[in-house]
């Protein structure tokens, strides 16, 4: 399924891995406590996918379109890979479905660490409202991917740090 790890903490380029070493996994299981879903489909067939139909159905997805990144098909490339690398939150769950190509998206954990996840053709995921996440390409510098939302979309984000929201609430550790 779909490989995560814990980063290093070095400066180089974001399109890195950034493992540590050595490698610190993390599990779907782990995943799903942070509030993080995950879905392998068929790629291939996204357009008359009756599966991509099901889950759009049963989570309420009723908007989507589809953002093809790279140097020459994305408006202001540079200065967009710049502001997706930028630590943010939103108030709505971010669903995104990777059609092609691959990147990663970076995740908090309850202990402020930095998860990277791998997304892979046919991965759809989702980051739950509230979340600290980005977004960086890989290595390969392209990715195609489906966006998702629950009614019209907002996809205003707010830079870390953003603590003063209602929705935080759910990431704030308990102490113990
Ligand atoms: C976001 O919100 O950071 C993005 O939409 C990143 C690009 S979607 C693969
Ligand atoms: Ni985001």
């Amino acid at each position: 399924g779909l490989e995560a790890w814990y980063m290093d903490s070095s400066d180089d380029d974001q399109r890195k891995p950034h493992r540590l070493n050595p490698n610190v996994s993390v599990s779907l299981d782990e995943l799903r406590k942070l509030g993080v879903f995950h879905w392998k489909l068929n790629a291939d067939v996204y357009e008359t996918d009756p599966e991509l139909e099901q889950i759009r159905k049963e989570q309420g997805y009723s908007y989507m379109d589809i953002i093809t990144i790279h140097k020459d098909t994305l408006p202001n490339y540079e200065e967009k890979v710049k502001v997706f690398y930028e630590e943010h939150l939103h108030l709505d769950d971010e669903i995104r479905y990777i059609l092609d190509g691959q990147a990663y998206f970076d995740v908090r954990d309850e202990k402020d660490r930095w998860i990277r996840i791998a997304m892979e053709k046919g991965d759809l995921i989702t980051l739950p409202a509230g979340i600290y996440h980005r977004f960086t390409l890989d290595e390969t510098n392209y990715v195609k991917a489906m966006r998702l939302f629950v009614g019209e979309p907002v996809w205003k984000a707010y830079n870390r740090p953003a603590d003063d929201f209602h929705i935080r609430q759910n990431f704030r550790s308990c102490p113990s």
